[in-house]
């Protein structure tokens, strides 16, 4: 019998990285979209990556957009897949508030394109379609813990998105007899989450002050509460929702919540730093309580327009019907993340490319090209306004070749 076909949208990002791996590993041939750019932006999935010239690739890369209906159509045609996951989408919600057209171009019509290129193909009795909903769009939320009736208050123009994006795939599935469903995924992570995601930023943050790279970290709403789940294992639960012979939407979540101040200190704590928060409102401060150093501060640029302050997932459905759970408790994703940054920081020239980690048979000088190719990126980052700017460039370029500054925020 020949294998499963997959194709994944946002095969290059946090989730899409272990999705299909988890595919290949289940002998599925994996089809994936990625963006043209004009650097590499398959560092999360190098060591899976199969070079189409070797004989019968299970993995598959097509260039592709979802903001591109042709295009959409064209690859869709090509692999005819059994189950395609939608997981491409301009996902911070920050950067929504900047990019709010782009935003509802990839992450609303972006799943309308791929819906009505199954139904254009005429596969609607043969694949299978999953799309990533978000406990964003319960936004300001009406009941707590929130579950698959919860009704939804998006506060952004990235979960507003989202939603149209989750009541388009319900529609299709009612009014074309779709086998899709939607998983309404609270925060998850990882060792490759995105670095301007919160926990990264902070297991990041904190990895560079352990080891003297960076001095402090500036974050925004510290009051801010999480469901924060491994995102390995909200990647089992969207293939399970496709396996069900009647497709329904589900909850993922952990049922626990911590707030961003205590993920903070958590962090600190496991890097061997315990840290004290002094202070009210923007003055508030975390300090070192053996050295009374400031480390932690508060920088009003990543307060958003209209925040979300709780989120708290009850998964009982998904338990009950799917017999997914969630199994990693927070603190033990904060370790491994921290121990991941750490260890790519120690590691000299490789601590620039975190996202490779695990491609073992990279060789010294493309690792060495790609730091090159981090900082430049690093660099993009740095708040340029800091007085310090020119002085600590340099000298840090001269230290670490390039790499971290004193006081770098990140976002
Ligand atoms: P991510 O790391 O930001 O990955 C997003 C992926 O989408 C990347 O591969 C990105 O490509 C791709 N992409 C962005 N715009 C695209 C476009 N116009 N056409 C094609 N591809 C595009 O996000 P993630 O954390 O893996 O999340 C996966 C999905 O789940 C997203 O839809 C997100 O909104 C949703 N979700 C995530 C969470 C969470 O906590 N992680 C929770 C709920 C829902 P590049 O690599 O080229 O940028
Ligand atoms: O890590 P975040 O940027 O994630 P957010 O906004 O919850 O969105 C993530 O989870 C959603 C699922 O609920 C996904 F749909 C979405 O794609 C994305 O993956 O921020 C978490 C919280 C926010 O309340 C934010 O205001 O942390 C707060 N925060 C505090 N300081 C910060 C910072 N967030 C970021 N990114 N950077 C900060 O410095």
């Amino acid at each position: 019998m020949s294998a499963k076909r997959a194709l994944i949208t946002g095969v290059t990002g946090q989730d899409g990285s272990y999705l299909a791996r988890l595919l290949l590993k289940k002998g599925y041939e994996v089809h994936g979209v990625k963006r043209r750019s004009s650097s590499f932006n398959t560092g999360r999935i190098e060591d899976i990556y199969e070079d189409p010239h070797d004989p019968d690739p299970q993995m598959h890369l097509h260039f592709g957009d979802v903001t591109d209906a042709t295009n959409i159509i064209r690859v869709v045609q090509e692999v005819q897949p059994h189950e395609v996951y939608n997981l491409a989408a301009q996902s911070h919600v920050q950067v929504s508030f900047e990019t709010p057209e782009y935003t509802a171009n990839a992450d609303a019509l972006g799943a309308l394109r791929l819906l009505e290129a199954v139904r254009i193909l005429k596969l609607e009795g043969h694949t299978r379609f999953f799309q990533a909903s978000t406990s964003e769009m319960f936004g300001m939320v009406q009941e707590t813990p929130q579950t698959e009736t919860t009704p939804f208050y998006p506060r952004s123009p990235y979960a507003v998105a989202k939603l149209y994006a989750h009541w388009i795939t319900v529609n299709y599935r009612e009014a074309y007899n779709m086998h899709a469903a939607c998983g309404i995924m609270f925060n998850h992570e990882s060792p490759v989450r995105g670095e301007t995601f919160v926990t990264r930023k902070i297991t990041r943050g904190v990895a560079a002050i352990a080891l003297g790279l960076a001095d402090r970290l500036y974050l925004g709403n510290l009051d801010a509460q999480r469901d924060w789940g491994h995102a390995k294992e909200y990647a089992r639960g969207m293939w399970m929702m496709l396996q069900q012979d009647v497709p329904q939407d589900f909850v993922l979540a952990t049922g626990q919540v911590t707030s961003v101040r205590d993920f903070t200190r958590y962090v600190f704590e496991d890097a061997g730093i315990e840290i004290e928060f002094r202070g009210e409102g923007e003055d508030e401060k975390g300090y070192c309580t053996k050295t009374g150093k400031c480390l932690v501060e508060i920088d009003p640029r990543y307060f958003r327009p209209t925040e979300v302050d709780f989120l708290l997932g009850d998964a009982s459905k998904a338990k009950a019907e799917l017999g997914w759970e969630a199994e990693t408790p927070v603190r033990e994703l904060a370790r491994e993340m921290l121990e991941a940054d750490m260890a790519s920081m120690k590691d000299g020239a490789s601590w620039r490319t975190t996202r490779s980690r695990g491609s073992a048979s990279m060789s010294p000088a493309m690792a060495e090209w790609l730091a090159r190719r981090w900082c430049a990126g690093w660099e993009t980052r740095i708040v340029k306004s800091s007085r310090h700017r020119a002085r600590s460039t340099c000298a840090n370029r001269r230290r670490f070749g390039g790499g971290f500054r004193k006081n770098a925020r990140m976002r």
